[in-house]
């Protein structure tokens, strides 16, 4: 965030921390994103060029392969996918690196992740700390993404990688996809062009291509959004919208239908009407908990707030949680309900007010 005070990067205990370690674990959150698998195959990068290490695991926590995502990045054959309910034993690792997520409950599942593992832990990340986690090391100055994070953080220490093109196509990407095409303002400072102008010169990356990884609609995504559409209900200057755990009985869907609607359907309320804000809700992969996702356009209304009155958490203008409850209807109602019983703050920047 562009007001929020950027902190200096312990670089020392970094440095000596990846250098000491002789087995590393690189993870990230489920769901991953393309900021999530930039991140991920950044450090890769980093990992073997500037620490010449070869005993790493890069993994995420998805319940099949994420093949169409990561095709065609540097290194991507490298990642490995287990699913949720598959134990992953983190003893083994005397280091642990956590990218673009705030703590360790969003990456190793169901797996107990023990006091001691927090303390052999960084994390290189963009939203705001989870207050329970406490790691060796957080890397987070507020960046547009966990990608530029970690590119920042090393291209200090080592200068070499800004000339590096897998790093330069990497990070270009990761930022890009995370700024959906610099569209959210919290997130972007001067520096994030000053970087991509400089990697574009090094290894110019084809964005329409590159995003067209996460943005692509299947048609069975597509059956999710006229669903959504359906059950779209207003406030006064909201909209939410919800999938019914029914009608995803009577169809078959993959994870990627789901992920993609849903996506979509958030994306596409950015220009309806006079909407400020919205959220949808779906059903979590664990039983009686709901997925709420919370958006609104910049300069208008914070979500942010919203989301951790119900214990959630993310950025100003895009945050998320999963709540309990018996049924679909039950989990909107939650929301409606606190929505009614809360005042939503308006961002500060009065050149992005609408009139
Ligand atoms: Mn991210």
């Amino acid at each position: 965030m562009v007001d929020q005070q950027q902190t200096a990067v312990n670089e020392k205990l970094l440095i000596d921390t990846i250098e000491q370690a002789e087995n590393i674990l690189v993870t990230t959150h489920f769901n991953i994103d393309l900021d999530a698998v930039c991140s991920l195959l950044l450090m890769r990068a980093i990992l073997k060029d500037c620490f010449h290490k070869k005993n790493y695991k890069l993994l995420v926590r998805e319940p099949s392969y994420p093949g169409k995502m990561i095709r065609g990045l540097p290194g991507a054959a490298e990642i490995q996918a287990i699913p949720l309910d598959t134990p992953v034993s983190l003893q083994e690792y005397d280091l642990i690196i956590i990218v673009d997520a705030q703590d360790a409950s969003r990456c190793t599942g169901p797996v107990e992740y023990k006091k001691d593992y927090q303390r052999k832990t960084i994390v290189f990340d963009h939203h705001s700390p989870a207050p329970q986690f406490s790691p060796l090391l957080v890397v987070n100055q507020h960046l547009s993404s966990a990608s530029e994070q970690i590119f920042a953080t090393f291209s200090d220490i080592f200068p070499d990688i800004r000339t590096d093109s897998t790093v330069a196509t990497l990070t270009q990407i990761g930022i890009a996809a995370d700024t959906g095409r610099f569209l959210y303002k919290d997130l972007i400072r001067p520096q994030t062009f000053q970087y991509m102008a400089d990697l574009y010169a090094i290894a110019p990356v084809d964005f329409e291509l590159a995003l067209s990884r996460v943005i692509t609609l299947t048609r069975g995504g597509i059956k999710i959004v006229h669903h959504m559409l359906s059950n779209l209900g207003y406030g006064d200057d909201f909209a939410y919208s919800w999938i019914d755990p029914e009608f995803m009985k009577q169809n078959t869907f993959d994870t990627q239908d789901i992920r993609t609607g849903a996506d979509f359907f958030l994306n596409m309320m950015r220009n309806v009407d006079t909407i400020s804000w919205w959220f949808t809700v779906r059903e979590h992969t664990v039983k009686g908990m709901w997925k709420i996702s919370f958006r609104s356009i910049s300069g208008k209304v914070e979500v942010l707030p919203i989301a951790k009155e119900l214990g959630g958490g993310g950025h100003p203008n895009a945050a998320g949680v999963e709540i309990p409850a018996k049924t679909v209807h039950e989990a909107v109602k939650k929301v409606l309900s606190l929505v009614q019983a809360t005042e939503m703050t308006t961002d500060s920047n009065p050149l992005q007010k609408s009139p």
